[in-house]
Parts: structure tokens; C-alpha cells; sequence
């Protein structure tokens, strides 16, 4: 297959698969993408982007300009124009915590109906082990074709950060595992193009899925452990964030910080696809899952602070007000997809709080769709209590005299207690009482 004359078609122009996109497109090849948002086709094809991420805006715009990219809703129609399909749609967890593929299967369909001998469908959707064994190639088969033998297979996981998405595609090392040992070579060969860094080539497309889903595991299951340390912390008032900055001196520790929960689309559900597999395969995976529950339960103890803080100075719980800084799931994103702040403000508004909140990334209607009560800063630092859930930068600055009334649960280790308690507030962290 010679890539330089290949098409490429990208299913799913998210987050991940419109940098992709682009990318490809700004290294010389023909990319169409395709999604099933009339918005983001619309965007895309008048070389905008709906994603708010760093140099993404002008990525897109060079890529459009030059006629290297076009978006479609028609899969099958661009399928068939293509030699090579990357499919890199999203893939969440249901109510019950188990992989929800239909975005995937549905990609996959739509390249069964156009697939031709020579083919190579890449799959970059974070997949429980085995769904490309299981799930994607018997899609693919229904066109009648044999995957190994008439067309490749390669998986190969996306692992860039969001807000550092551009930087880290390019540079962060690219794992590919394929069906056969020509499925590899190609993907390798086609991913050369838009990565400066080391390609590591795995057995088979089983272990590429598994290395995606070990290197979210390992942080959220860490930063469970920092979480379960730093309630052990408040307990024996030990400052938990002094303890694991020490700690992690010793040149083979590395604690992450405990903090409100973890949110985003990542961390929050990928070990799902691990404890799903496990239990599938009659073992379960019980520290995996049990991490999952103490990160998911902190919005839940951020809750007790407050209602412990406010207690503690005499204050009446019921219709006291309770300022909330931040909703994204994490700092400087506007992304809010799997944040601790909805529980924690729904946790705060069972209790009989008001719930007032403001995030300088995200929109108002987001706020108010969590049932808090969007205002400015300034505002939310003259509540009863100032709650700091998110480490916005603009939040860094914050200093005493700005706590109007003198309570503050700062969960992110961002400020210096010292200089609050001097200075009369009552500051309450995490791992910090
Ligand atoms: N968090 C903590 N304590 C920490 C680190 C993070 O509470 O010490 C929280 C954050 O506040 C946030 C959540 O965890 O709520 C997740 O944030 P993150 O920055 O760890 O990760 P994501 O979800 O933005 O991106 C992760 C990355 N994976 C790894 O670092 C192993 C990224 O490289 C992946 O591409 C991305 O998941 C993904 O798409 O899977």
C-alpha cells in the first residue's frame, strides 16, 4: 500500500479524531472525516473547529484551506473513496459501568459496506481488551471480506492530553499492535507522518488495547491511593500534602494528589474496561474496581467537610450559602465531562444548602444544568463557605481578604493554608483538616 496515495477517512471528529484529522491532512495526505453532528461537519467544512484546544483552531483552518480535508456525514460514501478507515469515536461506560461500543460498531458498519481488498481499519476508540477481536473484525467480516487476508486490522490507542492535545500527539510515544505483522508495518508507516515520537510496535491487537487501558488505571488507581492516604492524613491531623511531597522524594515513589475525585472521559472509565474483561473472565479485579470507589466517593467527602466546617463555627446548615469555584473536571479545561462538582453540588443541595458557582471555562448553562446558581467570583467569595473544586489559574491568587466570610475548603493543593489561618479563615483541604 502506498501511503502517499492513500485516502484516509476518519470516523469521529471529537476531541481526539479532529486533531487527528488535521494532522494527517497538514502532512500531505487526503483526509475526509466523518460524524454524525450536522454542527461540527458544518464547523469543520468552513475550517472552524467546535473543540476548544490549544492550536487546534489553526490546524483545522490550514487543513481546510488547502482541500486536504473535507467532513461528511456519509461514512460509507467516504469509506469507499478511502484505502485506509481510523475509527475514533467515543466509547462510555452505561449505567452499569459496562462499555457502551454502539458508536464504535456503528463505524464499523458503515466501513463493512465499503470495504475493499487491501483495506486497513485502524481502531483508536479506547476498547475493553478483545473488542477488536470479538466486536470489530466480525462487523468488518460481514462485507464478506477475511481480516488478516484480504484486509488489515491495527489498533492503535490515543494517550494525548486534553489542553496539551496537539503537543502531545505529536511528540508522546504512539503504541500499534496489529492483526498480522503488515497491519503494524502500515499503521507504523502512516502514523510516521504526524509523530516526532518513538512508535513502539506491540504483538497483537489485544495487548495494544491493554496498554491504553493500564496507563489510566495506574494514575486513577494511584490517585485513589493518595486519596485513601490523605483521609488516614486528616484523621492524625497529618498535612497529607507535606507527607506525600516528602514521601516522593524517595527515587521510586510517586503519589499523586489527592483532590476532589477525578473526572474527565478517561480515568473515570477505562478501569471499567478492565474490571468488565476481568469478570468476564471469572477474576474480577478488585483493587481496580475498589480505587473507582473511593475516587467516585470524594465528592461525597468534600460534602462532609463542608457540613463539618460549618457545624464546627455555628452556622446553620439549611440555607446557608455555599460558593463553588470551578466545575471543570480539572484545571484551565472547559470540559466538564465526569466532574466531581455535579455530585458534590447535588450532595450539597440535598443537605439544604443554596449552591452558588462559577467557572471561567465553562458556561453558565452548564451551571445552572448542575442546580447551582451561576454568579461571579466575587460573589461566590462572599458565600458562607467558599468551596475551590477546580485549580483554574485564575484561582491561584486568591488571597485571605478575599474570604468574606472567613471558610474556605480549598480541595486542590494549590494554596497556602499558613497564610489563610494567619490571617483568621478557616481553611480545610484535603487530607488537611
Ligand atoms: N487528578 C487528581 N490527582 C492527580 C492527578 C489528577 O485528582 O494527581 C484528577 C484531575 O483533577 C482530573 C482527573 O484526575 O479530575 C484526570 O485528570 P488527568 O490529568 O490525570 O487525566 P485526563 O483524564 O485529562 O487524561 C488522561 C491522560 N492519561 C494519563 O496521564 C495516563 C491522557 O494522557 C490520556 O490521553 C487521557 O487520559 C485519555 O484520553 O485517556
Amino acid at each position: 500500500m502506498i501511503l502517499e496515495n492513500s485516502k484516509i477517512t476518519v470516523f469521529g471528529l471529537g476531541h481526539i479524531g479532529l486533531p487527528t484529522a488535521a494532522l494527517f491532512a497538514n502532512s500531505g495526505l487526503q483526509v475526509t472525516g466523518v460524524d454524525i453532528n450536522k454542527r461540527t461537519i458544518e464547523y469543520v467544512n468552513k475550517g472552524k473547529t467546535p473543540i476548544r484546544e490549544p492550536g487546534l483552531d489553526e490546524l483545522v483552518k490550514k487543513a481546510v484551506e488547502s482541500g486536504k480535508l473535507t467532513a461528511t456525514d456519509d461514512g460509507i460514501t467516504a469509506s469507499k473513496d478511502s484505502r485506509i478507515k481510523i475509527v475514533i469515536v467515543p466509547t462510555p461506560v452505561d449505567e452499569f459501568k459496562k462499555s457502551d461500543l454502539s458508536a464504535v460498531e456503528s463505524a464499523c458498519r458503515s466501513i463493512s459496506k465499503a470495504l475493499n481488498k487491501g483495506d486497513l481499519v485502524i481502531i483508536e476508540s479506547t476498547t475493553p481488551p478483545k473488542t477488536c477481536k470479538n466486536v470489530v473484525i466480525p462487523i468488518l467480516e460481514e462485507s464478506g471480506l477475511k481480516a488478516g487476508i484480504d484486509f488489515g486490522v491495527a489498533y492503535t490507542p490515543e494517550r494525548a492530553l486534553p489542553n496539551n492535545t496537539i503537543y502531545e500527539m505529536t511528540h508522546n510515544a504512539r503504541v500499534i499492535g496489529g492483526i498480522n505483522e503488515k497491519s503494524a508495518d502500515t499503521a507504523v508507516s502512516l502514523y510516521e507522518h504526524i509523530t516526532k515520537g518513538k512508535i513502539i510496535k506491540v504483538n497483537d491487537l489485544i495487548t495494544a488495547e491493554m496498554v491504553k487501558l493500564m496507563e489510566n488505571t495506574y494514575r486513577d488507581t494511584n490517585i485513589a491511593l493518595s486519596n485513601e492516604l490523605a483521609k488516614v492524613c486528616e484523621k492524625l491531623d497529618i498535612d497529607a500534602i507535606e507527607a506525600i511531597a516528602a514521601a516522593n522524594h524517595h527515587p521510586r515513589v510517586n503519589i499523586h494528589t489527592p483532590g476532589p475525585g477525578v473526572g474527565g472521559h478517561c480515568l473515570s472509565i477505562d478501569p471499567y474496561f478492565i474490571v468488565e474483561i476481568a469478570e468476564q473472565e471469572g477474576i474480577g479485579s478488585p483493587l481496580i474496581k475498589n480505587a473507582r470507589a473511593i475516587n467516585d466517593g470524594m465528592p461525597g467527602h468534600v460534602a462532609e467537610i463542608v457540613v463539618n466546617t460549618l457545624n464546627d463555627a455555628g452556622k446553620q446548615i439549611e440555607g446557608s450559602k455555599v460558593g463553588i469555584l470551578g466545575v471543570a473536571y480539572k484545571g484551565n479545561v472547559a470540559d466538564a465531562r465526569e466532574t466531581p462538582a455535579k455530585p458534590l453540588i447535588e450532595l450539597l443541595l440535598e443537605e439544604g444548602f443554596d449552591v452558588y458557582a462559577h467557572d471561567p471555562h465553562t458556561s453558565d448553562d452548564l451551571i445552572e444544568f448542575f442546580g447551582a446558581r451561576p454568579v461571579s467570583m466575587e460573589e461566590v467569595l462572599e458565600c458562607d463557605c467558599v468551596v475551590l473544586i477546580t485549580d483554574h489559574d485564575e484561582y491561584k491568587s486568591i488571597t485571605p481578604g478575599m474570604i468574606k466570610n472567613k471558610i474556605f475548603v480549598c480541595t486542590r493543593p494549590v494554596l497556602n493554608p499558613d497564610d489563610f489561618k494567619r490571617e483568621g479563615v478557616v481553611f480545610k483541604g484535603i487530607g488537611r483538616l
